[in-house]
């Protein structure tokens, strides 16, 4: 199921989109949540964004107090975990708060013809890792739009892999897409395992890992 839709080279065509998720100066080095080099992918993000005709941005955008956040929990500290009503959630920094600088696209990230713009993680009570669907299964309509758009594999990359990318490509699968994780364009977090754990995930729900030198032109 993994390997056929995707054989190298892979020549983006009209019913290919790329999903850059969350590319935010949060997740960047000096930002409040730090991937490592999270912003060492955006040059290669730029470039693999040139092959594809149908590209979707998203950026977590979360309220101020928002559940998420361990300042949100008396007691609850970074990185330690909680249970919520649509299940376990990992407590983290305050991070991507809405209309704040932190939450702002990378500057460097060039990708103008990007059509959609999607914010994730909007309500207060709910998180939403995926770009599909927030954590207590409220659909965000991206399926949707990419159906009625005809568009049949989907090719996701960004930050960070083991939480946001992770989530919207097993959600991606899971919505009948062939899906596809260009992995040198994906920087993780690997809080306790979780950059392996989201691996053998992706792998188990169907999704093909790729490397950006498998993309023609080569970006
Ligand atoms: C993310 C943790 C919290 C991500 C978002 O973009 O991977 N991780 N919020
Ligand atoms: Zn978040």
């Amino acid at each position: 199921m993994s390997g056929l839709p995707f054989r190298r080279p892979i020549v983006p065509a009209p019913q290919d989109a790329l999903l850059l998720i969350d590319v935010q100066n949060d997740f960047a080095p000096g930002g409040s949540l730090p991937v490592p080099d999270g912003d060492a992918i955006v040059p290669l993000l730029n470039r693999i964004a040139r092959g594809f005709a149908t590209v979707i941005l998203t950026q977590d955008w979360h309220p101020p107090r928002h559940l998420s956040f361990a300042a949100a929990h008396p007691g609850g500290a970074p990185f330690a975990s909680v249970e919520l009503p649509y299940g376990r959630q990992v407590l983290w920094p305050d991070h991507c708060v809405q209309g704040t600088h932190g939450a702002a696209l990378i500057a460097a990230l060039d990708v103008p013809h990007a059509a959609l713009v999607l914010r994730k993680g909007c309500r207060r009570t709910v998180d939403s890792y995926s770009a599909f669907a927030e954590a207590d299964g409220t659909p965000t309509g991206l399926a949707g739009y990419l159906r009625e758009r005809g568009v049949a594999r989907v090719f996701v990359a960004g930050l960070a892999t083991d939480f946001c990318v992770r989530a919207s490509a097993v959600d991606a699968a899971g919505a009948g897409f062939a899906t596809a994780v260009i992995a040198d364009a994906c920087r993780g977090i690997d809080a306790d395992g979780s950059l392996a754990a989201a691996w053998t995930a992706m792998t188990a729900a169907g999704v093909a890992r790729l490397i950006a030198a498998d993309l023609h032109p080569a970006a």
